[in-house]
Formats: C-alpha cells, sequence, structure tokens
C-alpha cells in the first residue's frame, strides 16, 4: 500500500451536530469514551497499512489538530510515513476552500510531490471498520479511474446521499448527488445505492480533472463528470469488505468466544453520523452483550489518545443508617477515571473522567469526560458534551417540552447539553 496517498476530508462544519460542533470540527468530536470520529478512518487506515496520510482541516481545528499531535503521532518519517495536517493556505487566490474536491485542488502540489499511484479519500466522520486494502486490488482489477465505494439504504433515507446506477459489471453508469426522488435499486424497489464518500482516485484522472475544470465538490461534480466522461466503478462494500478481526462474541451457554468478524455486523457497518440523532446511535451501537459495531475486536483495533489516568471504579456508597447503594454500569462502556459510586448506568457510553453519584440512574446516554453527576439525578436518552457538574436532583430527558425550554431536543427526543451548561459551583 506504499504507493496510495491518504486525503481524509476533516474541514466540515457539522451544523447538524450543533451544539457538540459549536467549538470542534465533527471529525473532532468524541465518540465512543474514549476515541473521537477521525480515530475511525485513522484506525483504518493503519490496519490497511496505509501511513502516507494528509489530513485536511478547516473549520474550527484546533482541538483536531491537538488530538492528533497527541495521540497519533506515531508514523516514521525515517520509513517514509507521515500524517500530515493540512490547514487551508489560500495558494491559488483568496478563497478558503469552497468544496471537498476544491480542498484537493488547492493542495495538488502535495500530490504531485508524493507521486502515488492512487489516491484514497476518506470523510473524518464515518463510522465503520474496512480492509482498503481490498477496495484497492477491487479498483485494479477494473482498471477504474475511480472507484466509488457503496451500500444499500433505505429508500427513504436515501435522498442524504449520492445514490449511483451500475451495470451488470458495476460500472457506475448514472449518479446523483442527494436526488430528491432517489432512484431505487432494480432488484429491491424499497432500497437504494448510496455512495459512502469514500473514493480511490487513479492520480493521474484526479490531477488532470481537478487541474482542467473548476469543479468544486466530489459528489456533486467531480464523480458524475467521471460518471459521463470516464471509467468509474462501483465498490459493493457489503459484499468484499470482509474484515479479518478476531472479536469476542457472546455465544448463549457457552459466553464470549473469540471469533471473526460476524460478516452481518462489524463488516458491513456503517454510519454517517451527520445528525445528532445519528451520532446518538451509533454511541448505542456500542454497548449491549453483542454490539452492532465492537471495539473489542483484537486484529482490527481502533486507537484513540490513551490517557494517564487511574482505572474505573465501581464503589459501595454508605449513608449511615441509609441502605447501600452499589454502583453498577450495566452494557455500558467505562473508560478509565470513572467513578460510579452509588449510583446506576445503564446502556450508556461514558468517557475519562465521569463520577456519577449515589441514586443517579443514567440511561441510554452518551457522557463526555469530566462531567460530575449528582445525586438522584434522572437522565435520560441525553449526550452530556464536556465539564458538566450537573447539580443532585436534575432530571434531563424525561420531559422533552420542558427541556426544550432549555436545550436543543432532536426529532427523536434525545436531549442535547452543551460542554459547561452547569459549571463547577
Ligand atoms: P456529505 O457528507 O454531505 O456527502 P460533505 O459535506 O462534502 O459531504 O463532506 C464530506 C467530508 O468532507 C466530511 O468529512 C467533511 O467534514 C469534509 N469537508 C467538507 N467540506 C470540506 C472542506 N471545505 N474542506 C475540507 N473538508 C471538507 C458526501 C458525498 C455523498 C455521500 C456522503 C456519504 O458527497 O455523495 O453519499 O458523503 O456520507
Amino acid at each position: 500500500m506504499k504507493d496510495v496517498l491518504t486525503i481524509i476530508m476533516a474541514g466540515g462544519r457539522g451544523e447538524r451536530l450543533l451544539p457538540l460542533t459549536r467549538d470542534r470540527c465533527k471529525p473532532a468530536v468524541p465518540f465512543g469514551g474514549i476515541y473521537r470520529l477521525i480515530d475511525i478512518p485513522l484506525s483504518n487506515c493503519v490496519n490497511s497499512q496505509l501511513y502516507k496520510i494528509l489530513v485536511f482541516t478547516q473549520y474550527k481545528s484546533q482541538s483536531l489538530v491537538d488530538h492528533l499531535e497527541d495521540g497519533w503521532n506515531i508514523f516514521s518519517g525515517a520509513l517514509g510515513h507521515f500524517l500530515r495536517i493540512v490547514a487551508p493556505q489560500q495558494r491559488l487566490g483568496e478563497d478558503w476552500y469552497r468544496g471537498t474536491a476544491d480542498s484537493v485542488r488547492q493542495n495538488l502540489y502535495l500530490i504531485e510531490r508524493e507521486r502515488p499511484k492512487h489516491v484514497l479519500i476518506l470523510s473524518g466522520d464515518h463510522v465503520y471498520k474496512m480492509d482498503y486494502g481490498i477496495f484497492r486490488r477491487f479498483h485494479e482489477e477494473k482498471d477504474a479511474d475511480v472507484t466509488v465505494s457503496l451500500l444499500e439504504v433505505d429508500r427513504a433515507t436515501a435522498s442524504a446521499f449520492g445514490i449511483a446506477q451500475v451495470d451488470a459489471d458495476l460500472k457506475i453508469c448514472g449518479f446523483q448527488e442527494k436526488p430528491a426522488d432517489p432512484t431505487p435499486m432494480p432488484d429491491d424497489p424499497r432500497k437504494s445505492l448510496a455512495s459512502m464518500g469514500i473514493y480511490l482516485f487513479r492520480t493521474e484522472v484526479l490531477l488532470r480533472v481537478l487541474k482542467e475544470s473548476r469543479y468544486e465538490d466530489f459528489g456533486r461534480d467531480i464523480i458524475p463528470w467521471l460518471v459521463r466522461e470516464g471509467n468509474a466503478y462501483a465498490y459493493p462494500y457489503r459484499r468484499y469488505n470482509h474484515i479479518k478481526d478476531d472479536v469476542p462474541v457472546y455465544v448463549p451457554s457457552v459466553g464470549y468466544r473469540f471469533q471473526r468478524e460476524d460478516p452481518t455486523r462489524d463488516s458491513s457497518y456503517w454510519r454517517d453520523v451527520g445528525s445528532l440523532d445519528a451520532y446518538w446511535n451509533a454511541n448505542m451501537d456500542l454497548t449491549g452483550l453483542n454490539p452492532f459495531f465492537n471495539l473489542y475486536g483484537r486484529r482490527w483495533p481502533i486507537r484513540g489518545l490513551t490517557r494517564q489516568v487511574p482505572p474505573a471504579k465501581f464503589v459501595f456508597a454508605r449513608h449511615g443508617s441509609e441502605k447501600q447503594r452499589v454502583g453498577t454500569a450495566l452494557d455500558s462502556v467505562v473508560p478509565h477515571g470513572c467513578i460510579i459510586s452509588g449510583g446506576v448506568v445503564r446502556n450508556s457510553v461514558l468517557s475519562y473522567n465521569v463520577i456519577v453519584n449515589s441514586w443517579a440512574e443514567v440511561d441510554e446516554s452518551v457522557v463526555m469526560d469530566n462531567v460530575e453527576v449528582g445525586r438522584r439525578c434522572r437522565i435520560k436518552k441525553a449526550i452530556i458534551d464536556k465539564d458538566n457538574v450537573i447539580p443532585p436532583d436534575t432530571q434531563i430527558g424525561l420531559n422533552p417540552a420542558e427541556d426544550r425550554k432549555h436545550f436543543v431536543v432532536t426529532p427523536r427526543g434525545i436531549t442535547v447539553v452543551p460542554r459547561g451548561t452547569f459549571p463547577r459551583a
């Protein structure tokens, strides 16, 4: 994979993730307890032996830069490996990036300098495990100008994606970016074939189209153009992406057993966490006995920034003659530094250094770093951003009408508490 240069697009504003993107770009949004969203594509790169990576930043990039510098300083310059954080530089005039393709055009010299055979373009905000090596083999077998990774989505949600039509040889014969009336798949009218925003380009084709056109966006301009004028192929993600992982899977009457990935789960799992509901859902997919997205695989590890904090602890809290409370967390992700002291956590994803106090109950929630949940609090179906000390007896997520007065409540009824809403007294 030495001759593949990877570009991770990490510049999007992520407006639909507000208030989580108030102070940070979407790829820097914390995810899964100890990760940021960008850790997922980066882990896939390292696991696929891709070690030449450019990360294009634009909007509110500082926490992303900090995270990459602290957590991903693992590439060996001596071996020719790199992870370069590329800031917008106005190299072609006064404009900042005008779109995804324009961001690559403005940095074309970085590709020319590297002279890779292929350029892999990824988004910094998708949750999935993908072996880009299999993707590359398919691209070369088809001798494609560009290969787009695709998967079936419900037609009802398909307007959010680029939608493709393919022939029997998997050549893309039609492509519409976010169409109002998405074309159904011929063999299943309830589904459409959606672009995952993951592209592998033959380098000279990418250079030519960016130099000769003024196209600004991959999905809107470049892919439709290559479908018309070139040779664009569809990679059927669910059919080919078999990850050789080793995941603990719970088998009734046996217990956990390590096995190669369950092909109905991780290998075909892909989520674009573009909205708050999708973000909450993707976090919930990490919890439970056999999660839909399994972080415990040993051969396809997801790397994040590991911090020097003590292990999580679960403690009895004694209250004089009152009944003892046992701190518990069930079907949840509980990282280092957490103290579950006489409270109960269920189906939730906590981050580093969360404290849950006595009689508090946290259900189906995402709770980020440095949050303290006061005694007797009830938190349900909520996203609590960092640095909040929630006073005793607070209820969040139990009364959407009341919550709406103070917070964003999503269409699905998830209450989102911004960073620092409840400052330390
Ligand atoms: P969207 O996700 O809507 O659709 P877009 O907003 O262009 O596409 O974002 C793609 C990625 O590029 C994101 O990671 C974003 O952060 C980043 N990005 C956006 N603008 C950028 C800029 N100016 N500079 C650097 N990075 C930037 C795309 C495709 C669809 C496809 C979906 C799948 O266009 O065809 O179906 O992805 O999620």
